[in-house]
């Protein structure tokens, strides 16, 4: 048939989903336009600048909240059939709570939607990719249990506004991130450096937020709507330095820290969080004086409401370490999610560096990765979230490494279609520069770069956004692609 013989060939299938993804603090600005509510990167990065690297923030991004039509422009230069973006809560419920929506914020999500329709540009919509209303943090955020109850109401006013036209729902944007970054330590907002407990209670209720929405779609939306609904878990490959069995149990703890403590209780067949992590945790609370285990369990109806509660495995992937069981350690805060696994990781000197300290071009990662995770969940249907390469401005259009980055992650995608990896999509991380968190505007992912200094936010494509336009267009990938030109057209 046309699949056995395209994969024979090394083709992508002509469904295959090629996009790019961004997130809504990342680029959108309009930090206070009409009645947006405030979020907790609005409120660190203005009550303590010192936390970002160039002290910068998101107020005005790539000012896609005025932009969006350059933006839609741009993805039809690419020729993508996808688009992956995120909702800012606050602006669409200024106060968090949905007892008030925003007619403005939900107009510019319309407005940026129809756009894209109009060109069949398939939209890929993310609830949660880290703007937090800051009253829900003043709440406690993900340290309260209602954040699940939050979260589901935030959900059916996004299903009943753009439900009708978005067809894949993804809840959360990495749980790890928010939780062990912005709970168990410093490195996202709201830092709060819980590091004991912080993690692991996030996670829990991370988790029954995820499951509250993926149930309220099922049950009330997507028998009219018809859509899917998932999570994007960040999972870059964890194997063990040597064959040692302590390196290969070192490794399988580190996965299982980095992503089990979601994946499990949503796609194993057992549910509830990852049985080693559970008993050492326990373990060692009790060693260490606490009255109760410092990560939470699930009760039964909880456990029964998290499993299967998923459409699909949104991958976040980046990069490998080699995991081992006695050298390369940290030295870990105790207690903390870290200390508690205390594995140590390495990577080979030999291995690209990016412009970020934890991005490395690893060899077959994505294949690793997704085999490993299609064998152990029973093969669940995959997307490819996010995938991409940061440079310092200074490079500018000559981005050789982020080509060799993206043709390496490209062939690992077609092995992992080869070996029947059902993995639907992939979309390229990002579009375009924008606001990366802690390092500001330091480093730069995008496919078109971006002159944040410029009122306009001028946006022009690198060699990389031609080369990844060519593997759209002709779906295979050649390796001694050049472009002729440095202006971009549209098909
Ligand atoms: C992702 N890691 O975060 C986020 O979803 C994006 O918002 C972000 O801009 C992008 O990747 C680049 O950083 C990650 O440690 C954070 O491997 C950390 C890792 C991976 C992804």
């Amino acid at each position: 048939t046309c699949q056995a013989s395209s994969r024979h060939e090394r083709r992508f299938p002509d469904d295959f989903l090629f996009g790019t993804a961004t997130a809504s603090y990342q680029i959108e600005g309009g930090w206070n336009a009409d009645d947006k509510g405030e979020n907790i990167w609005d409120r660190m990065t203005h009550t303590n600048p010192d936390v970002i690297k160039d002290r910068s923030n998101g107020d005005v991004a790539a000012d896609t909240y005025n932009n969006y039509k350059r933006d839609v422009e741009m993805m039809r230069e690419l020729g993508l059939d996808a688009y992956r973006f995120s909702l800012s809560w606050s602006r669409i419920l200024p106060n968090g709570l949905s007892n008030k929506v925003s007619e403005a914020g939900v107009n510019f999500y319309n407005n940026y939607i129809d756009e894209m329709l109009k060109y069949n540009i398939t939209p890929m919509v993310t609830l949660y990719h880290w703007d937090l209303p800051q009253k829900l943090q003043d709440l406690g955020g993900f340290i309260n249990p209602n954040i699940a109850d939050w979260f589901e109401d935030y959900a059916r006013v996004v299903y009943e506004k753009f439900g009708d036209r978005v067809k894949h729902w993804i809840t959360f944007n990495e749980p790890r991130e928010v939780c062990y970054q912005g709970y168990g330590d410093v490195t996202k907002a709201p830092i709060l450096n819980a590091t004991d407990v912080g993690t692991y209670h996030c996670a829990k209720h991370l988790v029954l937020a995820h499951a509250k929405a993926y149930h309220a779609y099922a049950n009330d939306f997507k028998p009219t709507q018809g859509g899917v609904c998932g999570i994007t878990i960040s999972v870059n490959w964890m194997g063990p330095l040597t064959d040692t069995e302590e390196d290969k149990f070192a490794a399988e703890l580190k996965r299982q820290a980095d992503w089990g403590l979601w994946a499990e209780p949503i796609f194993s067949e057992e549910g509830g969080f990852p049985k080693e992590i559970s008993e050492i945790v326990a373990r060692k609370s009790a060693e260490q004086g606490y009255s109760q285990s410092r990560i939470p369990v699930f009760t039964d109806q909880e456990r029964e409401l998290a499993r299967g509660s998923s459409d699909f495995f949104g991958v976040n992937h980046y990069t490998a370490n080699l995991v081992s069981a006695s050298e390369y350690k940290f030295n870990w805060v105790i207690p903390s999610l870290y200390a508690d696994i205390d594995v140590g990781t390495y990577t080979p000197p030999e291995w690209d560096q990016a412009a970020s300290v934890w991005l490395k071009l690893a060899p077959n990662s994505i294949y690793n990765a997704l085999t490993h995770l299609h064998n152990k969940y029973n093969g669940p249907v995959f997307y490819i979230t996010e995938n991409g390469w940061s440079q310092l401005l200074e490079d500018r259009y000559e981005d050789d490494h982020r080509i060799k980055y993206y043709r390496a992650a490209l062939n690992s995608v077609l092995d992992c279609l080869h070996d029947g990896v059902d993995l639907r999509g992939y979309m390229a991380w990002s579009l375009m520069d924008n606001f990366e968190w802690m390092e500001g505007y330091t480093e730069r992912f995008g496919l078109y770069e971006v002159d944040f200094e410029s009122e306009q936010k001028t946006r022009t494509p690198r060699k990389s956004a031609f080369v990844y336009k060519e593997v759209i267009r002709s779906r295979v990938i050649d390796p001694d692609y050049e472009p002729e030109t440095r202006t971009m057209w549209i098909d």
